[in-house]
């Protein structure tokens, strides 16, 4: 078929030698980012990354991958597109299913890594409880300990998991202490946008490649980063992911705060806001020049000062020109989701450290109004979306019936300690900030509020 877009060819290395590599959580950001890092491993003739994805909800796309054997092709899109096609994942299974699999795949004498995209939201006992009883019988097998890697956007992401390990193993704790003796768990920092498969990006799989690549296909940005901890159960690996552009590193916390707070805290802020007024994509919003200057506000004054990655203002800027991508197409409303796990890490922090130093952030504000504004689930148009969150129904119980009454809203929402920290849940003088850009959101709507807030600080640093 005709194309102008290029086509890499596949990698050639011997797909049913690679092992290595057991992933939970088969979505499309793990197919973007890890599973093409060691795809370029796996191609450069190292066959200790091959992948065992597991698929924890998703069944139709186990399902689809299954029919290609793995295969699936991925559109990165920037100043020009290329399709590459990923084999990495050499064989996929379903954790509600095949759960017995799932621990043999952990247990196997070939698996050195053990990597988790599962969202926010997932960090759980019940994952955790797979993820020991693989570990467990790895030990009854007198097998090495592993390097279990999260890959989710959560602070401290490694600790996090492995307290979680930890906790689960308590009543074994010969278990508990082989984890602590044999397996390591670094933290990372891990950045690559990509949006939910679309049907125009369907379309193109099927001109460009035919329609066996229509329901695998995703894409991304050519951009991605993973920064992580120097941590590992065969510290060799070090060196082996450096060789394929991994940042290895002994601290990964001036990254993940940086990446957290601007990029996913300015993602949110984007997303409650283009939610309300009816803008459908990220690139929709940066591209109107009155919000696109109020985020940048919102990341140079409130979200980045404080962070201590050393170039987090060149990093600020290159967010902006990856938000400006028109063809990622990214969806407002698919970031929204889950605001209940995703405020506390990418806003509280920053809220927090504008408050000790004794005032509220007024940006952070009105976007903390867009959020209890969005939580009614109906835009400023008048039409309905779903509220996509673990908690939302706890949430909307509580927004809902204080619709109208800004005092009333914020006084109830905004006192979640889970939400916005212990501090700022009890400063009076953020929920009054909160309160008045409430009103101003319901008085003149999100594009005039943004506008008029940046009018209000031109006059007064004039
Ligand atoms: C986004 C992230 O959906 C979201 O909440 O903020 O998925 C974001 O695109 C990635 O973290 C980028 O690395």
């Amino acid at each position: 078929m005709n194309s102008a877009v290029q086509v890499i060819p596949r990698g050639a290395y011997d797909r049913h030698r690679a092992a290595g590599v057991v992933h939970l959580g088969l979505g499309a950001f793990h197919r973007c980012h890890q599973a093409m890092v060691f795809e370029a491993l796996l191609s450069a003739g190292d066959l200790r990354w091959g992948i065992v994805g597991v698929g924890m909800r998703n069944d139709a796309l186990v399902n689809a991958l299954r029919q290609h054997e793995g295969w699936y092709p991925v559109l990165v899109e920037g100043d020009t597109s290329a399709w590459h096609w990923v084999g990495a994942v050499t064989q996929t299974l379903m954790a509600s299913t095949e759960s017995g699999q799932v621990t043999a795949a952990i247990a196997a004498p070939t698996t050195r890594w053990l990597t988790l995209s599962v969202t926010e939201k997932a960090y759980t006992p019940h994952v955790a409880a797979l993820i020991v009883e693989g570990l467990t019988a790895r030990r009854a097998g007198g097998l090495p300990g592993l390097t279990i890697a999260s890959c989710d956007n959560l602070r401290d992401n490694g600790d996090c998991l492995k307290s979680l390990c930890l906790q689960v193993s308590l009543l074994n704790p010969a278990v508990s202490q082989w984890i602590v003796e044999h397996c390591r768990f670094p933290n990372s920092m891990v950045d690559r946008i990509v949006p939910a498969a679309s049907a125009a990006l369907k379309a193109k799989a099927l001109i460009d490649l035919g329609t066996h690549a229509i329901d695998t296909a995703i894409s991304t940005e050519p951009f991605w980063e993973w920064v992580i901890q120097d941590h590992f159960q065969d510290p060799s690996d070090a060196q082996v992911l450096r060789q394929v552009g991994v940042q290895v590193v002994a601290d990964v916390r001036p990254f993940e705060d940086a990446k957290l707070g601007l990029l996913n805290g300015a993602h949110s802020a984007i997303a409650y806001f283009s939610v309300l007024a009816g803008w459908q994509t990220v690139d929709a919003f940066v591209q109107q020049p009155v919000a696109c200057e109020w985020l940048e506000r919102l990341m140079f004054q409130e979200l980045g000062p404080g962070l201590i990655r050393p170039d987090w203002k060149a990093y600020a800027n290159s967010l902006l020109t990856r938000f400006k991508n028109p063809a990622l197409a990214h969806k407002t409303l698919q970031i929204a989701g889950d605001s209940s796990q995703k405020i506390p890490q990418r806003w509280a922090p920053a809220i927090g450290l504008r408050l000790a130093e004794g005032a509220p952030p007024r940006y952070l504000a009105l976007a903390s109004a867009a959020w209890m504004r969005y939580l009614l689930g109906v835009d400023e148009h008048g039409a309905q979306f779903t509220v996509q969150d673990p908690l939302s129904q706890q949430l909307q119980a509580i927004a809902i019936p204080a619709r109208g009454d800004a005092n009333k809203t914020v006084q109830s929402l905004g006192r979640i300690a889970s939400i916005w920290g212990p501090l700022a849940s009890q400063d009076e003088a953020w929920l009054k900030a909160v309160t008045q850009a409430y009103r101003d959101l319901e008085t003149y709507g999100v594009a005039a509020a943004m506008q008029r807030m940046l009018v209000i600080d031109a006059v007064s640093h004039a």
